[in-house]
């Protein structure tokens, strides 16, 4: 009889907490929409998007310390791969062909030897910074991964836009990056307020005229 006393007065803590909880988050967060665009206007996919916020925060980062580039298709997926410092990156190659990754960038120079169909590698990124991968087999093969300190962080869609969403309300910095702007080892930073409901912000990259982008490779080249 005391147990299921436990039991009922735990579930009444619980659905009010709950309450407490959902009121708390309606009044103290809202949402943030960044759409990025070049100086054209065109909307700008593959660039990441990074907050920090200004003010004392309980925020944690929760999300896992590893990601995945793999090598399909002949091409690296994703394009561009944002990673929390201290992220360890696999390099599953899902091709018959094989495939030999590497960078030269100085946040992580590295290299994977040769390997073939459903091997995987792993590489450690401990350094913040912009690093360029390329394969020794393929040339068009050419992949990001952006290493960074920001614990809140997203990479827009072919429309540009990506949608933070339940930010707790307060000042961020809000900073950009995206591998063909013009200072490509920088990001760009901006400030933004959250006050609850959703506040929209535009953001215009400079791009170089011309970078790198990764393509199909023709029919029967390798
Ligand atoms: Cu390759």
């Amino acid at each position: 009889m005391v147990a299921k006393k436990n039991i009922l007065s735990n579930a009444i803590r619980m659905a009010t907490s709950l309450v407490i909880g959902f009121a708390a988050f309606s009044v103290n967060a809202g949402d943030l929409v960044v759409t990025a665009k070049n100086t054209d206007g065109d909307p700008l996919e593959f660039t990441v998007v990074q907050l920090t916020p200004k003010f004392e925060t309980s925020l944690t980062w929760s999300g896992m310390l590893n990601a995945e580039m793999r090598q399909q298709n002949t091409l690296f997926q994703p394009f561009v791969l944002p990673v929390k410092v201290g992220t360890s990156v696999s390099f599953p190659n899902l091709d018959e062909a094989r495939h030999h990754v590497y960078s030269f960038s100085r946040a992580k120079p590295f290299e994977l030897r040769l390997y073939g169909k459903d091997e995987s590698n792993s590489i450690t990124f401990d350094n913040a910074g912009v690093v360029a991968l390329g394969c020794n087999i393929h040339d068009n093969m050419l992949a990001y991964i952006y290493v960074t300190e920001a614990p809140i962080y997203l990479t827009t869609g072919p429309d540009g836009t990506i949608t933070f969403s339940d930010l707790e309300n307060g000042s961020y910095e809000l900073s950009v990056w995206h591998p063909g702007q013009k200072d490509r080892d920088n990001s760009e930073a901006w400030s933004v307020d959250i006050t609850g409901g959703q506040t929209n912000r535009e953001l215009t990259v400079d791009m170089r005229r011309v970078w790198g982008q990764q393509r199909q490779p023709a029919e029967g080249q390798y």
